[in-house]
């Protein structure tokens, strides 16, 4: 079978399918560290502190990190221990997974739609869909041996937080703690195991090239030893340096629907670098197919008046799936 995936194949030089034209290079000298990351501890016990940060993340950065977030540390460690067993499979076993059709439930591929966009990212990554866990598990890895087990118990606990911070962030805009799950109905659930390869010029290429996420929260899980997110705010790029024992959350477009543009849905992308391959994890939250998405009464009262028409989440995603990843925001075809 032809090889198509990147992790695992040597690569002396960038191959010119990556190569970016130069005014969409990554321009890496350019990009700031962030150093004031909303930190944000779960732990706290003060709800309306809690929820008066969780507020302000959400509308000034869109995204924010979370420690003593109660996901147990062994689990964590035995998620990216199992990813990397997974992607230091030999290329012929991975690519037994192979697919680059967006609409499998499970499925190995790499850049980001390879049947749509123009230039390729210096991606790899492993698709899963994770809710209800009993339906999709069998189809998962069976190489390596622990994979389902491992997985599956890191995706229990990473939906019980996103239902946390989903309570969170309901009440942060003032509503009942539940009116934001109740509008994203019985909440599907997938998984993003992203490889970037060591690269040999990063300058010219993306891991994943500026994004927004069409789900409604996302929970990433970054390599420790190995940056590469970066975020933009106010027009600037910003490196996210990973933080021990933090996940990195962000708003995905649906919460922004909800909440009648007051919480931003970030841009965010990933680089790449020469040295050291990165791995990340990204558990998404997604309302169901059928949720309609419309911000609640409360918040669209007034001058607030509603800026999206109401959708489902299903007509979304076919439209996100629909388009190359870095053209305009997705809910700007869902403004009214
Ligand atoms: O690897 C990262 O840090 C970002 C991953 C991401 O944005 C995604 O999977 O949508």
């Amino acid at each position: 079978m032809e090889t198509k995936v990147i992790s695992g194949v040597q690569f002396s030089k960038l191959p010119n399918s990556y190569i970016r034209p130069e005014s969409e290079r990554p321009k890496l000298s350019e990009v700031a560290e962030c150093n004031n990351v909303p930190i944000i501890d779960l732990g706290c016990e003060d709800r309306s502190l809690l929820a008066k940060q969780i507020g302000d993340a959400c509308r000034e950065y869109g995204f924010f990190q979370v420690i003593n977030h109660a996901v147990p540390k062994e689990i964590v460690d035995k998620m990216v221990g199992v990813a990397h067993e997974f992607f230091n499979l030999p290329v012929e076993e991975k690519m037994k997974l192979y697919s680059d059709d967006p609409s499998k439930t499970m499925r190995l591929s790499t850049s980001f739609n390879v049947k749509k966009e123009t230039v390729h990212n210096w991606r790899d990554y492993l698709r899963l869909h994770c809710y209800p866990l009993e339906k999709y598990v069998p189809e998962w890895p069976s190489n390596p041996s622990s994979f389902k087990d491992i997985v599956s118990t890191y995706c229990n606990e990473v939906r019980a937080l996103g239902f946390r911070l989903q309570e969170a962030i309901s009440e942060s805009l003032g509503l009942h703690k539940d009116c934001l799950k109740n509008v994203l109905g019985e909440q599907g659930q997938h998984m993003a195991v992203n490889y970037y390869p060591a690269c040999p010029e990063p300058e010219l290429t993306f891991g994943l090239p500026a994004h927004t996420d069409p789900n409604a929260l996302t929970i990433l899980l970054q390599d420790l030893q190995v940056s590469g997110l970066q975020v933009l705010k106010d027009g600037k790029w910003l490196a996210i340096k990973p933080q021990p024992d933090a996940f990195v959350v962000n708003i995905g477009d649906q919460i922004q629907a909800f909440s009648n543009g007051k919480y931003r849905s970030v841009w965010h992308r990933a680089v790449v670098n020469a040295d050291r391959a990165r791995l990340s994890v990204a558990s998404f939250l997604c309302p169901c197919d059928a949720a309609n998405i419309s911000a609640p009464k409360e918040l669209t009262t007034g001058e607030n008046r509603a800026i999206y028409r109401d959708y489902t989440y299903a007509e979304y995603y076919k439209s996100f799936w629909s388009r190359n990843l870095d053209q305009e925001h997705c809910l700007e075809l869902f403004q009214n």
